[in-house]
């Protein structure tokens, strides 16, 4: 049985979450819900190489630690890959972070972010479900902003993993009052993939720069430090992990050091991120973050996120309510899929 929206975080869950700076809770979303992000995946992945936001890092990674060969990322523009190939080779503590595996398949790391501009069955999930309040309850917020939706797929035999990371720097926001909720589309564990997070480091009080995804090195434009090398040691580190079904979510604070292996298994890894923001997060166009898409607000630093583009999905204005469908105006999607 789904978590009822009506539930609220329990104080042992609250106080996990508080000392651990992540918490994994079961059965959160129904299976109608993952099915919509299924479908929303299903055709981010349909358009790799001719959308501007879809990438396989796989592919780049391959690209990148191979110098003869340039870097391909069909239409997708998001990032300057060949300035980010030329920054982790110049970079000396980087090598490639590739999971041991046999098989000769060939994997595919797929990465796109921001379906929810465009497909309503992700709003639904991101606006509607259970976790706007579960979120809400755990950041302790008046009200809570919708950031983001990101995309990550490991399919089966793929060896790139996704290099230990804190989220903070990605974004242009100040303050912390910020949650990941990581929202598995498959079963997933250790074998295929399942998001790895050092406990307690929301704590450490630092502030780490953004990697460039396939290795450590930090985005050069960024002020901040470079975050711990945890491939390197991860024994010196207390990093925890639990397997999920479709339908359990993990969600990590904002300042949580997190990454993830390969996978190795003959399974996939989905996965989809929402980023949520409580109402002491004041925007900031901090230098290094990752330009989001389809932005069109014109906030200035320490202005809250009043605008369209971080609806405010909690409080509802009464029981029933469907922010998801106010949304289909803006951006045109009336195909009524979900
Ligand atoms: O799924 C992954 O490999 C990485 C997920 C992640 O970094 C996130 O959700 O913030």
């Amino acid at each position: 049985m789904s978590r009822s929206v009506r539930d609220r975080i329990s104080d042992a869950e609250q106080s996990a979450f508080d000392r651990d700076g992540v918490i994994c809770l079961r059965n959160v979303l129904t299976m109608d819900e993952v099915d919509h992000l299924r479908h929303a995946v299903a055709g981010q992945m349909s358009r790799l190489g001719h959308s501007p936001t879809g990438y396989d890092f796989e592919a780049l990674a391959g690209q990148v630690w191979d110098q003869g060969r340039s870097v391909d990322t069909g239409e997708a523009d998001r990032f300057d890959m060949q300035a980010m190939k030329a920054l982790i080779r110049s970079d000396a503590a980087a090598r490639p972070l590739l999971e041991a595996d046999p098989s000769a398949e060939t994997g595919l790391f797929f990465y796109d972010v921001a379906a929810w501009r465009h497909d309503r069955g992700v709003r639904k999930v991101a606006f509607d479900s259970a976790l706007p309040q579960i979120a809400a309850s755990l950041l302790d917020a008046r009200y809570l902003n919708f950031w983001e939706d990101t995309t990550f797929v490991k399919a089966p035999h793929t060896r790139q993993k996704t290099a230990f990371h804190q989220d903070l720097a990605y974004f242009q926001i100040e303050g912390d009052q910020c949650v990941i909720v990581w929202i598995p589309l498959d079963a997933a564990s250790l074998d295929n993939g399942v998001t790895q997070y050092v406990r307690g480091s929301h704590k450490w009080g630092q502030v780490f720069a953004p990697n460039v995804f396939v290795s450590q090195t930090p985005f050069q434009s960024s002020p901040e430090g470079r975050c711990p090398d945890i491939e390197l040691a991860p024994e010196d580190y207390d990093i925890v992990s639990v397997a999920v079904e479709p339908g359990d979510v993990i969600i990590h604070h904002v300042m949580t050091v997190h990454g993830a292996g390969g996978n190795r298994s003959d399974t996939w890894r989905r996965a989809v991120s929402f980023r949520y923001c409580g109402d002491q997060v004041r925007y900031l166009d901090r230098k290094g973050a990752i330009a989001q898409v389809g932005v069109t607000h014109d906030l200035s630093d320490g202005d809250r996120l009043f605008s369209a583009d971080y609806p405010i999905v909690w409080p509802k204005p009464w029981p029933g309510f469907c922010l998801a469908e106010a949304f289909d105006v803006l951006d045109g999607d009336r195909t009524g899929k979900a």
